[in-house]
């Protein structure tokens, strides 16, 4: 009854990102031709160059995890890219998907669809119940248009699109630009340098009580491949891992795990956000998937990854 990738072409639109570069890497074990695009080879906002290159490559199936991403800073900046460039990626690769007889295609979405004040942990009928946290509606406003595309062509095609929403993400492949990232990649960024630097203090923005979920992109992978395979319907499932911790908290975690013993300074004219997204990953669970990177380990080896990656550029320098 489940959906077999085996011997399928299948294309992973944003392959170069955190999320589909680790869904590639999961892709190797299941007997499948992984179709890529870089983005001088397919712009993906341009519609007509989407249609040309499925009509060429024609997969039968697709991983949508292209998109513009960012922190909460760059989501409260630049609300028109954010709106924009997510509808376009958006429209039209599953009206080309569906152009050529996509057999089935998996839509990434984000935790921050739901109401900024939802009942905790949000389960998946949240969805519209109340308004959006002003600081990343924009994005959110795109990616419930993806949601609502995919059913919709579900509903009127019967095609088997489906949709999933992970929590805050971070791992391999992870932006680390402090103006733009989100905020796991900017605090392993901020306590090396201090502690490179020998400071004594490192920033947190905001009040350190926010409350977020986090979730390895290995693990986020593994799920939505699991998804790709035994789900099918209209309604989007929530991707989580359970591990939730207050800002201040990840702070401290980091700053343990680099072995830096400075001091946490708020910079309260930066913005919260939403004040908690736990969400409920009931349904994922029910249908049989469970995470395996804890957030320390996770944490652990992505300190580990990020210095890795300055001291190669040091010594290329
Ligand atoms: O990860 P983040 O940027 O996104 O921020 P959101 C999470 C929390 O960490 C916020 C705080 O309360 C930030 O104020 N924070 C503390 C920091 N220090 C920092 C820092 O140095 N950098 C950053 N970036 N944050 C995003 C949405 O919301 O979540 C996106 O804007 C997307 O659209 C993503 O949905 C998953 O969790 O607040």
């Amino acid at each position: 009854m489940g959906y077999n990738l085996s011997g399928k072409r299948v294309y992973v639109a944003g392959h170069r990102g955190m999320v589909g570069s680790a869904i590639v890497r999961r892709l190797a074990n299941e007997g499948c031709e992984v179709l890529t695009a870089t983005r001088s080879e397919l712009d993906l906002k341009n519609q007509a160059a989407v249609n040309a290159w499925f009509e060429k490559q024609k997969p039968d199936a697709v991983f949508l995890a292209a998109a513009k991403v960012g922190g909460i800073l760059a989501n409260d900046t630049m609300p028109a890219d954010f709106l924009y460039d997510n509808l376009m990626i958006e429209t039209n690769i599953i009206k080309a998907a569906f152009d050529v007889n996509v057999e089935k295609l998996l839509f990434l979405g984000s935790s921050c669809i739901y109401p900024k004040f939802a009942e905790q942990p949000i389960k998946e009928s949240e969805l519209l119940e109340g308004a959006l946290e002003p600081t990343n509606e924009w994005y959110a406003i795109a990616k419930i248009a993806g949601i609502k595309l995919c059913q919709a062509y579900r509903k009127q095609h019967g095609v088997d699109y489906i949709s999933a929403m992970p929590t805050n993400l971070y791992g391999t492949g992870d932006n680390y630009d402090l103006q733009s990232s989100h905020v796991m990649p900017a605090l392993i960024r901020k306590v090396y340098d201090a502690k490179s630097d020998g400071a004594k203090n490192v920033t947190i923005w905001g009040s350190g009580s926010p409350l977020r979920e986090f979730m390895h992109a290995d693990d986020c992978a593994d799920a939505l491949v699991f998804l790709m395979l035994n789900y099918s319907g209209h309604e989007h499932v929530n991707v989580g891992s359970g591990q939730e911790v207050s800002i201040l908290e990840l702070m401290q975690m980091v700053c343990d795990a680099s072995g830096f013993h400075g001091n946490i300074i708020k910079d309260t004219s930066k913005p919260d956000g939403t004040p908690r997204k736990l969400m409920d990953s009931g349904k994922l669970r029910g249908l049989g998937w469970l995470p395996s990177i804890t957030l320390q380990d996770g944490i652990d080896r992505t300190i580990s990854e990020f210095r890795n990656i300055v001291e190669t550029e040091t010594s290329s320098n």
